[in-house]
């Protein structure tokens, strides 16, 4: 047993909270604006129905660095807008081509190819601006540099867009496991690792701990790669918000058709109880951290 939650700490409860928070600011930093179709669409996307888990991770990885939520908030919701994009630019036709998302038809079939392009492209190049301009005087300007400098890496060709890349080019290919994990880490890891940095830099977290809190979002992001995988070939359209059994129709290397079901669910388990035992053997007190680690594994429990 690696590490166990109070018995009266509710996860969905605590989550839920902090997602509240989370819509009420991307609302606010999303308001509409001119020319309006744009930010409707990207309005549409950012703030429809998802889980918010990376800003939630960013919330709470400041709170266990004793930081003020109120320093994370801007890139937390910066980060969401970058995940947004990443979701209406996958759903495309030149890309998964998907006409559901979020339990609701995909951005490009409610606003066309050309809006929702533009919705992400738009995104993505306001999302650093919401940061920039919203993140409080307290922080040092080496802080929000530094920590500018990680999201714009995250959201390039050195993250999700090379991870994307390789994962459209290796599409009914045979590929090896390398090159399997570096579509992983890019394409999904990174953001998860991003949330959990920009929680203790913005926290002013001494190096020891934003490396056990990088080490913590690394085991996690993979673990919620290998559960989308699991998802894709077990889940519904009700439970996914998207059109299952996709990946594997279209040839795409996942976790399932690379190393097959029974070990994706046993290295899905392990990845989560060392994500646990990180947080434990170094003293980091989060029944939030811990719980998430587990909702991935059970939420492909069937
Ligand atoms: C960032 C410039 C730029 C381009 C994006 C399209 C693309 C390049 C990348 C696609 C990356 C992608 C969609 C990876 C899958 C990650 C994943 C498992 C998404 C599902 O996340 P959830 O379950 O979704 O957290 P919700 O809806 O809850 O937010």
């Amino acid at each position: 047993m690696i590490s166990s939650l109070p018995k009266n700490f509710d996860l969905s409860k605590a989550v839920e909270k902090d997602k509240q928070l989370i819509n009420e600011y991307l609302d606010k930093y999303l308001e509409l604006r001119q020319p309006r179709i744009i930010w409707e669409s990207m309005r549409y996307t950012a703030l429809s129905s998802g889980k918010r888990l990376r800003a939630v991770l960013a919330l709470e990885s400041a709170r266990v660095c004793g930081g003020d939520i109120k320093n994370v908030l801007s890139a937390a919701c910066a980060l969401e807008m970058l995940h947004a994009q990443s979701l209406i630019h996958d759903d495309l036709p030149c890309m998964d081509d998907d006409d559901y998302r979020r339990g609701k038809p995909s951005n490009h079939k409610v606003y066309g190819e050309a809006t929702a392009v533009l919705a992400g492209d738009a995104l993505l190049a306001y999302a650093p601006q919401v940061i920039i301009n919203n993140t409080p005087d307290s922080v040092s300007k080496d802080i929000l540099f530094r920590v500018l400098e990680e999201f714009l890496h995250v959201a390039g060709p050195m993250g999700i867009v090379g991870g994307q890349a390789l994962d459209i080019l290796s599409e009914n290919k045979t590929i090896i496991a390398q090159e399997f994990d570096y579509i992983i880490i890019h394409k999904t890891g990174k953001l998860f690792k991003f949330a959990m940095r920009a929680g203790a830099l913005l926290s002013e977290a001494p190096g020891e701990k934003l490396d056990v809190l990088s080490n913590y979002g690394e085991k996690i992001g993979y673990a919620f790669q290998i559960a989308d995988d699991i998802l894709d070939v077990a889940g519904t359209l009700q439970e996914l918000g998207k059109t299952p059994g996709k990946d594997c129709k279209s040839g795409k290397n996942t976790y399932v058709s690379f190393y097959g079901l029974e070990k994706s669910r046993q290295d899905l388990e392990n990845l989560a109880q060392s994500a646990r035992k990180i947080l434990m053997d170094s003293g980091l007190d989060s029944p939030l951290l811990v719980g998430i680690a587990g909702y991935i594994v059970e939420k492909t429990a069937k």
